[in-house]
């Protein structure tokens, strides 16, 4: 048997073919080399979108609907490979919301995780299980499983960030619910900063008791994770294949902050060139800081702040940073090392 041609066919075989089509056959033989391929093969596909133009676009599109009428006013990012599908890779979603000063976007919840990456303005708060968080550039935010959410916008500047969620992995599974509150925002029941507090500070309450996967940090600011990363860089031991690249982790238990997402973050300092590396997860990475460029297979994508771009699974990745740069990124693999099927090489094309 071979994995990788199908066997001819004949007159007899056609008939066969037909008459186990009507009883809702195939035969596997046919499509085996298709299934169970050699290597991942991917509908998904390299791109990069640019911000400036996006920008441009969502904010045509804030003077087309409300926050509030959109429920979430976001322009999808679709991989050019799987147009329709609202997914930036196989099992992920991302898109890019605007909240104008004024508005809110209606409490919710849903069992799909989000993460929210913002990307411009600043000041915009989201709540999350009854406590506010302010968003600041660069921050990164947590939006549990069947976490009530709503998010305004009291400052003077639009708001923009990016949303990823695992919406295409809920899907595979068939386990989507979601309801709406019926109210505008959620009752605040606990100050600022409390979930920080409690759990941002390497202590946890005594009796602590998990709820649920996720972490119960739901802000990691930019300004704590850049300090810590040029904190580091002192040391000066930088990974051939990433830089130094952290990710950002669940304190409960030392894992992944979501359960189905994992967010990194990278530092790559002025003209270094990383290794080629690839791995099974297709990952979306967006830029903090700095310029520099990105070979995916054989194409190689410029890149400035606040564009994002799409490496999928198993294509060869290289980074070089022109001025010292930060990377945000997100992918599945905590899913699929949950499952045992996570890959990765170092140094080969
Ligand atoms: C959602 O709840 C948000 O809360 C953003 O901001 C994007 C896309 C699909 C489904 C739910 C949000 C979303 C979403």
């Amino acid at each position: 048997m071979s994995l990788t041609e199908a066997p001819q066919t004949t007159p007899e075989r056609q008939a066969y073919y037909a008459k186990i089509d009507g009883q809702n056959f195939s035969a596997l033989w046919n499509v085996l080399s298709g299934i169970i391929t050699p290597a991942p093969k991917s509908a998904c596909q390299p791109y990069l979108w640019e911000f400036g133009p996006a920008r441009d676009l969502l904010m045509e599109a804030g003077s087309l609907i409300t926050a509030k009428e959109a429920e979430r006013r976001v322009l999808i990012l679709e991989n050019p490979g799987m147009r329709g599908q609202s997914r930036i890779t196989t099992s992920l979603y991302a898109g890019l919301q605007l909240v104008l000063p004024g508005e809110v976007a209606p409490a919710h919840r849903h069992s799909q995780s989000a993460l929210r990456f913002v990307m411009d303005g600043g000041g915009a708060c989201t709540a999350v299980n009854g406590e506010r968080t302010l968003m600041e550039v660069g921050d990164f935010v947590i939006t549990p499983p069947n976490a009530w959410h709503d998010h305004g916008n009291e400052s003077d500047r639009p708001m923009i960030w990016m949303d990823g969620l695992d919406i295409p992995m809920l899907s595979f599974y068939d386990a989507s619910f979601a309801e709406g509150l019926g109210e505008d925002v959620q009752a605040i029941t606990k100050p600022v900063g409390d979930s920080m507090a409690r759990y941002g500070a390497n202590l946890l309450p005594v009796d602590f008791e998990r709820k649920g996967l996720a972490s119960p940090l739901f802000n990691y600011p930019y300004a704590r994770t850049r300090e810590a990363l040029e904190a580091m860089r002192r040391r000066d031991e930088w990974d051939p294949c990433h830089g130094l690249k952290m990710h950002y982790i669940n304190p409960a238990d030392g894992g992944s902050a979501m359960p189905t997402i994992s967010p990194f973050v990278q530092l790559l300092p002025k003209g270094f060139a990383t290794a080629a590396y690839r791995s099974t997860d297709a990952t979306v990475f967006t830029v903090v800081e700095g310029t520099g460029r990105t070979t995916i297979g054989t194409t190689t994508y410029h890149w400035k702040p606040k564009d994002i771009f799409v490496v999928p699974s198993w294509h060869s990745v290289i980074h070089e940073a022109s001025e010292d740069a930060v990377l945000f990124s997100y992918s599945d693999r905590v899913a699929q090392q949950k499952l045992g099927i996570w890959r990765e090489a170092r140094g080969t094309h």
